[in-house]
């Protein structure tokens, strides 16, 4: 029996597209949902897996599969539905699983034979039996899954072409920030696999460079911090000569033996969530680490660096207290700290997070005519409506923000300290020209989402301000 694993693809992501620009081929990330699914899956299905990113396939020319898998984040969610309609009026059933289809199960319900919510661990062998005796039924939840009992991701299952390979560690995060989905859908607490396991799967990634996709690969308690330390070691001893990069919250600074043994076992990047220049954006977002007393974020990132780990920093436009001028306060801020990449991203209501609740019942979601305008969710496109910037406004702060922090002379700026510093400038320069690049194309896909924006009728009272056309 022939399955087939699809990934579609969001033609709005300029980052995913890979024929775009040659910059993107370090922006592709492989889809590990699915080399999770195939890794679950009984030997005796074929199973091919479609990423959509490296182009769009040719289905009818592809052998007829006997069934379906998709994975979807909601921006997907649109081509996910194009890719589903397709496969049904072949008369093939079609699966959809991930976390749009645990956020939006009645949505997504309409549009596919089968929905399966949370982690798929603990059910996906069980649908399978189901579909192989024509037992399908319309609606699964695999809850979340038992971390010391996973099949190993299947990575060879995808062609070569991926800049870096994927692993996931811990699952879980007992944070919640507003915008987040992530504790929803993984749960509070925070689960890590066991080390050996670990060691042996990275053991089995043919890529050099590897996305360590964790939200937070240290966690938040001493013993989880310990953990962090056992893996590296374990990950040094094994010599398995890998690169990696990872997400983690500041407090990765605090700890110089964390950080020594990160470096040794092959931490090259860290990508840490800054969210907001000002205390009252990190209490608007409930961003409780970053609040800490006396935090120096300057001397936080060059404790990090100083271990020839690259940090990216990111940050929130659009919150509540954000007003003209915060796309340059960013850019500066982020400056001042001293991270090597900025990725400034529009506040989104998600569906499943505290942050859709509260724009909902505010009405201040701007784009509701769904599934078409999920493609828009991306984070890089204004979606509501926010209370100090119009539509208009908080576009011009986000291409200030990018034009400011990736102007050539800050850009070189960074290049040159991080030779100075590491003696290794190309990541640091093919890092900034694809994020650059990538701010370019995000300003010509404005255009298109201007088209389609829908002011509420009469007076809004959310767009009392707005920026000055400044560039
Ligand atoms: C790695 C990652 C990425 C990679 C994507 C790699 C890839 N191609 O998959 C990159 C960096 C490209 C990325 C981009 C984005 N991401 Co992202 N990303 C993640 C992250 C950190 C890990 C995902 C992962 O690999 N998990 C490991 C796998 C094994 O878990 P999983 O994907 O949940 O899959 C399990 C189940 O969901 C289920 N399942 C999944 N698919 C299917 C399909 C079937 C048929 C079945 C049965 C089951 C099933 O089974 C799996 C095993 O249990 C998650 C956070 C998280 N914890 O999930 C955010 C997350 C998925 N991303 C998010 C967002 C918002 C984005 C962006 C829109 C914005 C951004 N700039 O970050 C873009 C969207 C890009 C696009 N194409 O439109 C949100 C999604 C929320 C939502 N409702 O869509 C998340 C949840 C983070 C958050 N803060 O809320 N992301
Ligand atoms: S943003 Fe990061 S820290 Fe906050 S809930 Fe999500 S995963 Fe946890």
């Amino acid at each position: 029996m022939r399955l087939y694993l699809i990934n579609p693809t969001n033609p709005l992501v300029s980052s995913v597209s890979a024929k775009e620009s040659r910059w993107n081929r370090y922006r592709v990330w492989k889809p590990l949902s699915l080399m999770v699914l195939a890794g679950l899956t009984p030997p005796e299905w074929e199973v091919v897996i479609v990423d959509e990113n490296f182009g769009a396939p040719d289905y009818p020319a592809m052998p007829r599969p006997d069934l379906v898998g998709i994975t979807a984040f909601t921006s997907q969610a649109p081509r996910a539905y194009e890719v589903a309609a397709y496969f049904r009026r072949l008369g093939v059933p079609v699966i959809m699983g991930g976390i749009h289809a645990t956020m939006c199960v009645d949505e997504v319900m309409a549009r596919v034979d089968s929905v399966v919510t949370r982690e798929a661990e603990g059910i996906w062998p069980r649908v399978l039996e189901d579909f192989r005796r024509g037992g399908l039924k319309r609606q699964y939840d695999g809850g979340h899954a038992d971390i010391n009992d996973f099949a190993p991701a299947r990575h060879d299952l995808l062609p070569e072409g991926y800049a870096f390979g994927a692993i996931q560690t811990t699952r879980g995060c007992p944070l919640n920030c507003n915008f987040c989905s992530v504790t929803t859908f993984n749960g509070a607490q925070y689960r890590q696999r066991p080390i050996p396991e670990v060691v042996r799967e990275f053991q089995s990634i043919r890529e050099k460079r590897v996305l360590v996709v964790d939200d937070n690969l240290i966690g938040t308690r001493p013993e989880h911090v310990a953990r962090a330390k056992d893996l590296f070691r374990a990950l040094a001893e094994a010599n398995l000569r890998k690169q990696w990069i990872a997400q983690a919250t500041i407090n990765f600074a605090d700890d110089e033996e964390l950080l020594r043994l990160a470096a040794q076992a092959g931490c090259r990047g860290v990508f840490i969530g800054f969210e907001s220049p000002s205390p009252e954006g990190l209490r608007e977002v409930g961003k409780k680490f970053n609040l800490l007393k006396g935090r120096d974020f300057r001397a936080s990132v060059r404790r990090i660096q100083r271990h020839s780990i690259l940090v990216a920093g990111s940050f929130i436009i659009g919150l509540d207290v954000d007003e003209p001028g915060i796309g340059q306060r960013i850019a500066e801020a982020a400056s001042q700290y001293g991270v090597d990449n900025l990725n400034t991203l529009f506040l989104t209501p998600l569906p499943g997070t505290r942050l859709w609740d509260q724009m909902k019942s505010d009405d201040r979601i701007a784009l509701t005519v769904f599934p078409e305008d999920w493609k828009y969710y991306t984070l890089t496109f204004p979606v509501a409506r926010y209370k100090h910037l119009s539509l208009e406004g908080i576009i011009q702060e986000m291409i200030a923000c990018n034009r400011s922090f990736y102007s050539m002379p800050r850009l070189l700026g960074r290049v040159w300290g991080s030779l100075w510093r590491r003696g290794k400038p190309v990541v640091s320069l093919v890092a900034n020209l694809s994020y650059r690049n990538n701010s370019r194309l995000d300003r010509k896909a404005y255009a298109d989402l201007r088209r389609q924006w829908r002011p509420f009728p009469g007076t809004n009272p959310i767009q009392m301000q707005t920026t000055p056309e400044r560039i």
